[in-house]
C-alpha cells in the first residue's frame, strides 16, 4: 500500500490503534523535550509519578524562556531543571545555549523519528523530517516514563509546492505567512501538513523549519518536509550524517486534502495586530511608521536570517525613532555570526543584540512603548503579549524587519532599490557542546533536586462527582489564546512552577474580575467558562488548565477546542463539552449557575448532557466527545491521579 511520509512515521511507531481518521493511537517516542517555562510543571510531575529515570531514548530539559533573572525565582528555576535532568536522566542544556527548538533542530532533530516537546512550536523539528509534537507537560512526563503517545489519528494535507522564491527578497516567512492568509488560525486543526512538491528541493532546512514552526499558528497537530539531500547537507554541516535516512511519500500516496503553492507567486508579507492570519502585502503597509524592530526568535534566527540582515544592516545606521533588537537563537549561530563578522556590523548599526533566549517574543523585556508599532520576526502577535497592552504588532520576515529598522517604517521592497545578498547554507557549522550537559548513567543515586522557595508541589483535581453545579464565571468570544488565559511577560512567568500564586493572574488581561469570582463560587460548586470556535489556541502552557482547575473551574463549555489545550484541559480534569447549538450561547450570562445532573454516566456513555440554566430557567445540550482513556482520564480528576492509579 502506497503510504504518505506521517503514515509511514506513525506505522513505523505504532503501539496500538488503527490509522484512520478521528481513531485514537498510541505511539512510540524517541524524543521528548521540554523548556524552563513548561518544564518545571514538566519535571515536577514526573516526580510526583514516582519512577526513578526517564525511559525514552532521549530527553532534554532546555533553559531558554525564564532568563530575566530579576530575582531568585528564575535562577532557582535552572537549578531546579539542571538537578532533576542529573537524576532523572536528561540532557540539560544550559542557560544561554539558545532556544529549544533552534538547539534542537542543530542537535538532535532525525528524519523519520517521533519527538514530543512541552512547547507549542515543537514542529520547528519537521523541517529536518521530524514528526515533533506540541504537548502539555504531563502528558510529556507520563511519556518519559515510558507510556505509549495517544492522540487521534488527524487528517493529513499535502501542501504541494512548486516554482522557487523570489531570493533573496522573498523568504520562507512570507511562505507560512501566505498559507496562514489562505487557511487562518483555525485552518490546521485537527490536520498534520506534510510538504512535497519540486519546490521543497529549493528550500534548505532551516527555511523549512522556519514554516513547520509558525504551522503551529494554524492549530495543526504538526507540519513535515520530507527528508532528501538537503536534509542531508545539512545533518552532514552539523557533523550529524549518522541521523539521516531519506524519507518521502510513495507514489499513488493518499491525502485527505491537497493545497497547490507556487513559490514564484508569493510575494513579502506581514501580520497585522492582533493575529497571525490578519496577513497583507508588505507592499500594502508601505509608508506605515514602526518604532520597534525585532529579529530573532524560534521561527527565524537561523544563520542564514541572521548573515543577511548583518549585511543589510552593514555600514547603515537604524532610523533615530527606531530600537532595533536582535536575539540570535542559538549559542551556535551567535558564535557564527561573531566569528565572520556579522555581529560587528549589527553593533555598529545600533542594534541592541540580546543573549540567545525567547525575550521579546514572550514579553521577556523589550516591550514596545504605548501605543507604538512594532514589526518582528516572531510567531505571535497576540495582543499584550508583547508586554504592551495598546502596542500594534506586526510579524513578518527577517529581510522586511531589516528594512524598516534602517527607514523606519514598512517599505515595498520589490520595488525598492536594496541590496540583499543571498546567503546560503553553511557547508559547516562549527559544533560544540559544552553548553549541554548529558546524563550520566550512574548519578542518579547521587544527585539531590533542588527546589527553591517558590518551588510548589503539582495540585491534583478530586475525582468527578456526580453532578455539576457551578457558576458562570466568564463568557468569551472565538479564538480565544492560551495567552489570554493565563498571560505570560516578566512579571507572570516566574510562578510557572507556583500554581497558587500564578492562579491570581488567570485572565488578568482581559478580566480583572475573573479571579475574584472564581475563587468565591469555588466553595459553592465551582465555576464554568463558556467560550467560542477554537478555545484555547497558541501556547501549549498547561497552566491554562492548571491554574482555572486550582480555582475551581469545572467544565468549559465552548463552540470548539484547540488540541493542546483540550488535552490539558481533560489531564487536569476539567471537562471540555461543545454546545450543540451554539445559538443557546446568546442566552447564557455571567453569574448563570448551570447544573449537568448524572454527568458521571454521560461521559462513561459518550452521550450528550443536558445542562440546566437553573438562573435563565431553560435547557440545553453538550456533547462531551472523548475517547475511553480521556473518560477515564476525565472521571478519576486527571492523569496524574490515573497514571498513579495504574502504576500502582
Ligand atoms: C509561547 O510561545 O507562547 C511559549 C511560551 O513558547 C509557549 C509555551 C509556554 O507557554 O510556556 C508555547 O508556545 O507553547
Ligand atoms: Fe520562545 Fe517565542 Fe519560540 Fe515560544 S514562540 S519558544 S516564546 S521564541
Amino acid at each position: 500500500m502506497s503510504l504518505n511520509i506521517v503514515e509511514k512515521i506513525f506505522q513505523s511507531h505504532l503501539v496500538y490503534g488503527e490509522m484512520s481518521t478521528g481513531v485514537p493511537i498510541g505511539l512510540n517516542v524517541d524524543e521528548v523535550y521540554t523548556q524552563d517555562a513548561t518544564g518545571t510543571m514538566a519535571w515536577l510531575q514526573f516526580e510526583a509519578i514516582g519512577i526513578d529515570k526517564v525511559k525514552v531514548p532521549v530527553a532534554v530539559s532546555y533553559v531558554d524562556h525564564n532568563m530575566v533573572q530579576s530575582n531568585f525565582m528564575n535562577p532557582d528555576d535552572h537549578a531546579f531543571l539542571q538537578s532533576a535532568a542529573g537524576r532523572f536522566g536528561a540532557y540539560f542544556s544550559r542557560p544561554g545555549n539558545g532556544i529549544c527548538h533552534q538547539v534542537n533542530l542543530e542537535r538532535f532533530a532525525a528524519p523519520g523519528k517521533i519527538a514530543l516537546g512541552t512547547d507549542s512550536h515543537t514542529p520547528t523539528n519537521g523541517g529536518a523530517g521530524m514528526l515533533a509534537i506540541g504537548v502539555g507537560g504531563l502528558d510529556a512526563a507520563v511519556v518519559m516514563g515510558g507510556a505509549p503517545f495517544e492522540l487521534n489519528m488527524p487528517m493529513v494535507t499535502h501542501i504541494r509546492l512548486s516554482g522557487q522564491l523570489r531570493k533573496p527578497y522573498v523568504t520562507a516567512m512570507d511562505i507560512i505567512l501566505e498559507i496562514l492568509r489562505r487557511l487562518t488560525v483555525k485552518g490546521g486543526v485537527g490536520r498534520i501538513f506534510e510538504y512535497g512538491g519540486d519546490g521543497a528541493a529549493s528550500l534548505d532546512v532551516t527555511q523549512r523549519a522556519t514554516i513547520t514552526n509558525m504551522g503551529a499558528e494554524l492549530g495543526a497537530t504538526t507540519s513535515i518536509f520530507p527528508s532528501d539531500e538537503r536534509t542531508l547537507e545539512f545533518l552532514k554541516a552539523q557533523g550529524r550524517q549518522d541521523s539521516w535516512i531519506e524519507l518521502k511519500a510513495d507514489e499513488g500516496a493518499k491525502y485527505d486534502e491537497v493545497i497547490d503553492l507556487d513559490l514564484s507567486t508569493v510575494e513579502p508579507m506581514a501580520a497585522q495586530p492582533h493575529s497571525p492570519d490578519n496577513v497583507i502585502p508588505v507592499r500594502e503597509l508601505a509608508g506605515t511608521k514602526v518604532d520597534q524592530v525585532c529579529i530573532g526568535g524560534c521561527t527565524n534566527s537561523s544563520y542564514q536570517s541572521m548573515r543577511a540582515v548583518a549585511a543589510l544592516l552593514n555600514g547603515k545606521t537604524v532610523a533615530e525613532r527606531v530600537n532595533l533588537l536582535i536575539n540570535p537563537g542559538s549559542r551556535q549561530v551567535y558564535e557564527m555570526i561573531a566569528r565572520d563578522g556579522s555581529l560587528v556590523s549589527l553593533l555598529a548599526a545600533g542594534a541592541r543584540v540580546l543573549e540567545s533566549s525567547c525575550g521579546p517574543c514572550i514579553g521577556m523585556g523589550g516591550a514596545p512603548g504605548s501605543g507604538q508599532v512594532s514589526v518582528r520576526t516572531f510567531n505571535r502577535n497576540f495582543k499584550g503579549r508583547s508586554g504592551t497592552k495598546d502596542a500594534s504588532v506586526y510579524l513578518a520576515s527577517p529581510i522586511t524587519c531589516a528594512i524598516a529598522a534602517v527607514t523606519g517604517e514598512f517599505t515595498d521592497i520589490l520595488k525598492s532599490d536594496v541590496n540583499i545578498p543571498a546567503v546560503d547554507e553553511p557547508k559547516v557549522y562549527p559544533v560544540c557542546s559544552n553548553m549541554i550537559i548529558p546524563p550520566s548513567a550512574d548519578n542518579v543515586q547521587i544527585t539531590q533536586i533542588i527546589k527553591g522557595p517558590n518551588i510548589k508541589e503539582v495540585p491534583v483535581k478530586s475525582p468527578l462527582d456526580g453532578e455539576i453545579n457551578a457558576e458562570v464565571l466568564i463568557k468569551l468570544g472565538d479564538n480565544i489564546t492560551t495567552d489570554d488565559i493565563m498571560p505570560a511577560g516578566s512579571k507572570v512567568l516566574p510562578f510557572r512552577s507556583n500554581i497558587p500564586a500564578i492562579s491570581e493572574f488567570v485572565f488578568s488581561n482581559i478580566d480583572t474580575g475573573f479571579v475574584k469570582r472564581a475563587e468565591e463560587a469555588k466553595s459553592k460548586g465551582g465555576g464554568i467558562i463558556i467560550g467560542g470556535e477554537n478555545y484555547g489556541q497558541g501556547s501549549s502552557r498547561e497552566h491554562a488548565a492548571l491554574a482555572p482547575m486550582f480555582l475551581g473551574v469545572q467544565a468549559v463549555i465552548a463552540v470548539s477546542f484547540a488540541r493542546i489545550h483540550r488535552s490539558n484541559l481533560i489531564n487536569f480534569g476539567i471537562l471540555p463539552l461543545t454546545f450543540e447549538d451554539s445559538g443557546v450561547v446568546g442566552k447564557i450570562t455571567v453569574g448563570d449557575r448551570l447544573i449537568i445532573k448524572g454527568i458521571r454516566e454521560s461521559v462513561l456513555s459518550g452521550q450528550s448532557c443536558t445542562v440546566e440554566n437553573a438562573t435563565a430557567g431553560f435547557q440545553f445540550t453538550c456533547a462531551s466527545n472523548l475517547n475511553s482513556r480521556e473518560r477515564e482520564l476525565i472521571l478519576i480528576g486527571g492523569l496524574l491521579p490515573y497514571t498513579k492509579a495504574k502504576s500502582s
